[in-house]
């Protein structure tokens, strides 16, 4: 039951308007490769980012934006609580409103923050910070009031003590606090606010529990609960889809995944309770979820099935463990509060990258290039049944070589074409040979680029440097590598 404002409880609700294609992943762990062979499914890790702390305290990330900049609160030695912005290379205070405290729940993806934070007097304020400085939003008429959520046109949405008491949710459009409501019972609190001005959070029923609401411009819908006694809504995208916790009749409380119409209980990683965070234009949930041995991990949720972020880290992701996950921006970043291997909470950023099978000069497990040669490597993107290679990959990123950084796509069948007799229709790509600058020694060709989405994928393939005589021999004038 929550019945008392809870500003922790509050998360991000930073969007991107670009729809995307979801990339689908698979349970997968990663030790340190950067690269797999072409038998390997395509799959997604994540790369760990730690973005550092006000001198050297706890810090813990709240929101993302399209942008990747990330917002939340960091702890000063003094043992004050303080909004933070990071904007990829540094970790800055954003003050206060003339207090002690403050504390960022959500950003936009112009980069304005909002939160809450102490005026000179002690109270707790709603500010909106547009990056140079930090305004105050007021309340509902009492002295305590915080902002959770803020879309890209500046609506924020937050919840506030009314004078009458009780705590409402509000949504303020630039000039005002407008007050939500309830569901007919006393309290109500705001979570969330998409690019359409939909909000979300609790509010209290007649009946006495409190259930996940959406506001769609006119009344509180009631969303439902899974069964139990009451549900909270912590995120919604543009779509409408909504995620939150909620009570089963089984006990504990579940993650659940509101697609409009029905609300679906998203299980734990083993343990008794689980919270779905925040969730992106692609249907990906993330958030909080017991392990069997009773131990909070982070979890990202792919439509699918849920998995425990950390066995999708990468090598830097080595002595860390991610406790939470409170935000994912369209792109897949991911905004997360991870251990230290001394303990340590620590605000960092998950990265995603994909990746994918290739088969450089398909049907020749050899791979032979010739570096002098003139002409195309042709190098196939294979497809497994949760990456569609032709549908997802952005082709006019591909970069093809001996790092993989070089620039030779000459460029990609229109046609997609089932190299392997897999079934899955694969992408086949050539690349010019002499720009993709193989020497000999090379063992490996190395091919980068993004996805659709903006995910960065890599994937490898081996390959045989042959000699490159300047007239090849008449038997081998056929071939045309
Ligand atoms: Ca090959
Ligand atoms: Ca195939």
């Amino acid at each position: 039951m929550q019945r008392s404002p809870r500003p922790d409880r509050s998360r991000a609700a930073s969007r991107s308007l670009s729809p995307i294609l979801g990339i689908l992943l698979m349970t997968f762990s990663v030790t340190g490769a950067t690269a797999v062979s072409a038998a390997s499914p395509s799959s997604l890790i994540y790369s760990l980012t730690d973005l550092g702390s006000l001198e050297g305290g706890r810090s813990y990330a709240l929101a993302i934006n399209a942008g990747g900049q990330v917002a939340g609160v960091a702890i000063t030695p003094s043992g004050y609580q303080r909004a933070f912005l990071y904007d990829g290379t540094t970790l800055r205070d954003l003050g206060t409103l003339g207090g002690s405290h403050s504390y960022a729940t959500a950003i936009n993806p112009g980069g304005q923050v909002v939160g809450w934070a102490q005026t000179p007097s002690g109270e707790t304020h709603a500010f909106l910070h547009d990056g140079a400085s930090m305004r105050d939003l007021g309340t509902l008429g009492g002295h305590w009031s915080t902002a959770v959520a803020i879309n890209a046109s500046g609506q924020v949405a937050g919840y506030a003590f009314p004078p009458t008491g009780g705590h409402h949710a509000f949504l303020y459009d630039g000039n005002a606090m407008h007050d939500l409501g309830t569901l007919e019972g006393d309290a109500s609190v705001a979570y969330a606010i998409n690019a359409g001005g939909q909000v979300v959070g609790w509010a209290d029923t007649s009946g006495g529990g409190h259930h996940a609401f959406l506001y769609d411009g006119t009344i509180l819908r009631d969303l439902g609960t899974l069964g139990g006694s009451g549900s909270i809504a912590y995120a919604i995208n543009d779509a409408g889809q909504v995620v939150g916790h909620a009570f089963p009749p089984s006990g504990g409380a579940h993650g659940f995944f509101h697609d409009g119409t029905a609300m679906r209980d998203l299980g734990t990683l083993g343990g008794n309770n689980s919270d779905a965070m925040a969730i992106n234009a692609g249907g990906h949930v993330v958030g909080r979820a017991d392990t069997v041995g009773g131990g909070q991990r982070a979890f990202l949720f792919d439509g699918t099935a849920v998995h425990d972020l950390n066995s999708l880290l990468d090598e830097s992701g080595d002595g860390w463990t991610v406790t939470e996950a409170r935000a994912i921006n369209d792109a897949g970043q991911i905004a997360a509060t991870a251990s230290t291997p001394d303990g340590t909470p620590r605000a960092v950023l998950l990265t995603p990258r994909v990746i994918v099978s290739i088969d450089i000069r398909p049907m020749r497990p050899s791979s032979p290039i010739n570096p002098r040669r003139h002409g195309r490597i042709p190098v196939a993107i294979l497809s497994s049944p949760t990456f569609d290679a032709p549908a997802q990959i952005d082709e006019n990123s591909l970069t093809f070589g001996s790092t993989g950084n070089e620039p030779s796509l000459a460029f990609c069948r229109p046609n997609p074409r089932d190299v392997n007799g897999d079934g899955s229709p694969d992408l086949l790509c050539h690349f010019y040979a002499q720009a993709a600058a193989f020497e000999h020694g090379d063992t490996q060709g190395i091919l980068k680029g993004r996805t659709i989405s903006g995910i960065s994928l890599i994937g490898s393939d081996a390959v045989r440097i042959v000699p490159g005589p300047r007239h090849p021999p008449r038997f081998l004038r056929h071939e045309r590598p």
